[in-house]
């Protein structure tokens, strides 16, 4: 069985980063191994919340790791809480990255043009670093041009994407994957560039015409867990982006459902399906 190790806050409560990694990836049928790098009581969308940093245990826990053997298919990083931590993983990744190790880095840290609570535009510099280091780098639009350092487009077409993906994987990362794309109302999707194969990706949905939490987190965890199934780049993209469809319509379709996250959990079985299909 391959083996993930996953490193991102856990949020009690919030349905976003470990309580989607964990179950969502051990339903790809992959080990999910994990770094918290903090305990939070709410995620940072909440009006308040408590915030237990965790970076002081990273080395450890790595060290004791390497004491033992043991080793990773892939590392994801999610939300990571201070530039200290990137830093930790830039050497984490050194430490445990092999010929055959997929790095995917998610710099999750802004949505809608704007950084999350926490952040200050400056941090996506740091972020840019650990994006240089990855295989495979899923930033969405507003992460992306943060840094980048270009404006937040408001209106863009497929030239601009491409020429933002080529920009990205220039930061070093092989693969650069945007998401949250939309060149309509009624749809939406990711757009991915190779820079190896200089090919490009697309694959799109029905936009649901509602935002949640913890998407960017549903699709990471299910990308990379997909990848690690052994489905090819196309195959995990087309399935993060299906499955992330299925929990927002989940969530649209039960009317007693929390703001703060979507219901991914009752669309696990379409989710094993799609797998199942791909895998063929
Ligand atoms: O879903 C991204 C995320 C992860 N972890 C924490 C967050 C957020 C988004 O706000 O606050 C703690």
């Amino acid at each position: 069985m391959k083996r993930i190790v996953t490193v991102q806050d856990i949020s009690c409560v919030g349905k976003c980063s470990l309580t989607v990694a964990l179950p969502v990836i051990s339903a790809c049928g992959v080990e999910t191994a994990v770094i918290p790098t903090a305990v939070l009581s709410v995620h940072t969308a909440f009006p308040s919340f408590t915030f237990r940093d965790l970076t002081d245990e990273i080395t450890p826990v790595a060290e004791n790791w390497k004491a033992q053997n043991v080793g990773f298919d892939a590392i994801y990083t999610g939300y990571l809480g201070s530039k200290r931590q990137i830093d930790l993983m830039e050497r984490f990744f050194d430490d445990f990255k092999t010929k055959d190790t997929l790095v995917f880095v998610d710099p999750v840290m802004a949505d809608n043009g704007r950084m999350y609570t926490g952040f200050s535009p400056d941090f996506a510099d740091s972020m840019a670093r650990l994006c240089a280091k990855a295989d495979i780098i899923v930033p969405n639009l507003s992460e992306a041009c943060f840094m980048l350092h270009r404006a937040y487009p408001e209106h863009y077409d497929e030239a601009e994407i491409r020429t933002i993906l080529r920009e990205l994987t220039e930061l070093g990362a092989k693969t650069a994957v945007l998401t949250g794309v939309s060149f309509s109302p009624d749809r939406i999707g990711v757009m991915a560039y190779d820079a190896e194969k200089r090919e490009y990706f697309s694959y799109f949905t029905e936009k649901v015409p509602q935002s949640f939490h913890g998407t960017g987190d549903v699709f990471s965890s299910t990308c990379v867990g997909a990848l690690m199934r052994g489905l090819p780049l196309s195959g995990a993209l087309k399935t993060a982006a299906d499955f992330t469809l299925a929990a927002i319509k989940e969530t649209v379709k039960n009317p007693v459902h929390n703001w703060y996250g979507v219901d991914f959990e009752t669309a696990l079985p379409q989710l094993l399906r799609e797998l199942e299909a791909n895998e063929s």
